[in-house]
């Protein structure tokens, strides 16, 4: 029964072999067509073949090398996911055939997309060229996550067009994760300072509070806010007030621990959170950096004289939502204005 079954697939494969051996020698004969040789690609593409037909995959290879595309041959699927998890090379098509030992190309199709869902891969077009025709099999190949579903014998110019069509899926897709990417980054970060805008902070703070409840563990946040700003805007000009604002929070970055955040609130006030740090360690951490933002020596085009900031430094406590945390903060911050400037004032 067994060797009966695999005897008939196995005269399937060769009935589909000479075929694709025919179609494709006959056209890899003949000149580019008129429509072949308007259907072009802007860069060399990557395509991976999967096939464990040597045969199938050299003639495949010659087709497609003949239209510019770079050609992989993976033998098996192992090979495949192998590759594909490892390569540096960007690939931009993966062609697969459907029968083949130990995983097939359903199987394999499944186990790409999961791949792709975990983000341990950046998702590929995948196009089955399978001898079987039943629409239950396209069906299947389609519902595994491929994207198109030829049948063998594969006509050159057809897969040319697929091809074309598949790769500007894949390049508009491209595109809109770059958007996303660049909208992502708006929203959560100020632009002149690179640092998280009011909102992000904000959101990290929440976070922070709410990690500290569930572990049971503390934290401090700082407040703090440029000195005699206006003045600087004032006698230097908004230029000049620009480049102290990205030189202080540039400071800021450098001086603290990798854990920790920075923010700006709005204007020249910005907010700085302290995870895992008690208020003395805190006031500690913000008074070194309060003595290098005065220590920051500027371009005399820019400045010539020093800047200051005023902090105002609070631990989480018990009853603390964010509220009542960054309205302490800002109050002690005020008090620092008040006391004189250039100064830390902190207290729970
Ligand atoms: P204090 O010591 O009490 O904080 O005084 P200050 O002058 O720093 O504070 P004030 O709030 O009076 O002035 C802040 C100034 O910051 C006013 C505003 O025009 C300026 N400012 C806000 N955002 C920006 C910005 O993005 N760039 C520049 N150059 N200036 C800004
Ligand atoms: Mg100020
Ligand atoms: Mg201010």
């Amino acid at each position: 029964m067994l060797l009966a079954e695999s005897g008939e697939i196995l005269a399937k494969r060769v009935v589909g072999i000479l075929g694709v051996c025919v179609n494709i020698t006959k056209q890899i004969e003949t000149p580019l067509t008129s429509i072949q040789s308007k259907i072009s690609f802007a860069e060399p593409l990557n395509v991976l073949v999967v096939d464990d037909s040597a045969t199938e995959r050299a003639l495949l290879k010659a087709m497609l090398e003949r239209f510019g595309l770079l050609v992989i041959e993976a033998c098996d699927a192992q090979a495949a996911l192998d590759y594909l998890q490892t390569t540096q090379d960007s690939i931009d098509l993966i062609l697969m055939d459907i029968q083949m030992p130990d995983i097939n190309g359903y199987q394999l199709a499944t186990q790409i997309r999961e791949l792709e869902s975990d983000s341990f891969l950046e998702w590929q077009p995948i196009i089955f060229l399978s001898g079987q025709h039943a629409p239950e099999s396209i069906a299947m190949g389609i519902e595994c996550g491929a994207d198109d579903y030829l049948t063998k014998p594969i006509d050159s110019i057809t897969l040319l067009a697929k091809v074309r069509a598949m790769t500007r899926i894949a390049e508009m897709r491209r595109r809109l994760i770059k958007t996303q990417e660049t909208l992502s980054r708006q929203a959560h970060f100020d632009e002149l300072t690179g640092i998280a805008n009011r909102r992000h902070i904000f959101s990290l703070l929440e976070n922070e509070i709410s990690r500290c409840r569930r572990y049971n563990c503390t934290m401090s946040i700082a407040y703090f806010d440029i000195d005699f700003f206006k003045r600087i805007n004032d006698s230097f000009g908004h230029q000049a007030g620009d480049k102290v604002l990205q030189a202080v929070c540039a400071v800021v970055e450098l001086e603290l621990r990798k854990v920790d955040m920075v923010g700006r609130i709005g204007g020249e006030e910005f907010c700085i959170i302290l995870p895992e740090c008690k208020l003395q360690n805190a006031k500690a951490i913000i008074d070194r950096l309060r003595k290098s933002i005065a220590a920051i020596k500027f371009d005399s085009k820019v400045l010539n004289s020093n800047v200051t900031a005023s902090f105002g430094v609070t631990e989480l406590q018990k009853n603390d939502d964010l509220t009542s945390l960054v309205g302490r903060a800002d109050g002690l911050l005020y008090e620092a204005k008040h006391g004189g400037r250039n100064c830390v004032i902190g207290r729970v």
